[in-house]
């Protein structure tokens, strides 16, 4: 018989929460593995005067030292940010990273996860992760679509990151019964492109509308929506522009797989777009957080008691 004596005790979250302040998750890979170095906590403390400037709560979610953080201090982030090794976790290695008392990053995948279990229904990233290239010879699909049919979190975001396969993802999420749903757009934005050739399943233009539908939809059903808006026109790429830069770092990024892709692929299209792509990125980002934290209040305001 098994030997269970030596199992090591599970390590639980710790949850910051502010009484009668409706809050909005923000996940740390983001910060830390798709920003070049010492980009991270600039944009941390914007995204939480963003959702603060609404009486909404930011919950930056991490795992310091194999201790999952749901609302990180200022000074956790700085310290967590300063670690000269920060893993990547998704839902299926956030559990290894946490028994071995890793530091490591929460993918948007981890972070629903996380954020579903203290209770909070609002989420904001730049791009959702989703279908990448090349699918006939290696099945790459991000954790980030499994976890939103799973746990009943709305997740803001520029759609899926262009560097994907963007129609198979908004398949996929079809598939997976995932509602997408558009803020004055009729489009699926793709990331730093406006529009994609995918559609959403429904589209809006208030805040609050979405609020009462996707308070509906997460407590009837106990699986998340997908609330996309496009990058800020000023931001936008054109897309001649765009497959010419993508073609090129896909090319310079050939050798990498798995979990180090979309790093790779995020900072070489930075380099080739002489920091084109990183400010749509930055720009994109804030204006999620911004409609995030206007979907949480919104969501709070309307609970049943
Ligand atoms: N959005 C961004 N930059 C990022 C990411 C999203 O603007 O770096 C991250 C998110 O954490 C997302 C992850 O969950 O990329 C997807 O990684 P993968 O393709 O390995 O699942
Ligand atoms: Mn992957």
């Amino acid at each position: 018989m098994a030997n269970h004596q030596h199992a090591p005790t599970p390590r639980t979250p710790t949850v910051r929460r502010v009484a009668g302040r409706a809050a909005v998750a923000l996940e740390t890979t983001l910060l830390a593995h798709g920003l070049p170095a010492g980009q991270g906590l600039p944009l941390a403390v914007k995204l939480d005067a963003i959702i603060e400037a609404h009486s909404a709560r930011p919950a930056t979610i991490g795992v310091l030292d194999g201790v999952p953080i749901v609302g990180m201090t200022h000074d956790e982030l700085t310290e967590f940010l300063s670690r000269p090794r920060i893993e990547k976790a998704n839902t299926a290695n956030l559990g290894p990273l946490i028994h071995q008392r890793a530091t490591a990053a929460t993918t948007v995948s981890a972070t629903v996860q996380l954020a579903a279990s203290a209770g909070i229904r609002v989420m904001a990233t730049g791009g959702l992760g989703g279908v990448h290239h090349n699918m006939h010879q290696r099945l790459d699909i991000s954790a980030d679509l499994a976890a939103l049919a799973r746990h009943p979190v709305a997740v803001v975001s520029s759609g899926v990151k262009a560097i994907l396969d963007v129609a198979s993802t908004r398949e996929l999420l079809e598939t997976l019964g995932v509602p997408v749903i558009g803020y004055n757009t009729d489009t699926f934005p793709a990331f730093y492109l406006t529009d994609s050739e995918s559609s959403v399943d429904a589209s809006y233009d208030n805040p609050a509308d979405i609020a009462a539908f996707a308070r509906h939809h997460l407590a009837s059903t106990g699986r998340g929506v997908l609330v996309v808006q496009p990058v800020p026109a000023e931001h936008a790429i054109e897309p001649h522009l765009w497959h010419h830069w993508l073609t090129e770092a896909q090319a310079a990024t050939a050798a990498v797989q798995g979990r180090a892709t979309t790093p790779a692929l995020l900072d070489t299209l930075h380099r080739i777009s002489d920091g084109k792509t990183l400010s749509a990125n930055l720009a994109l980002v804030r204006a999620n957080a911004d409609l995030a934290a206007q979907i949480a209040v919104e969501i709070a305001a309307n609970a049943s008691p």
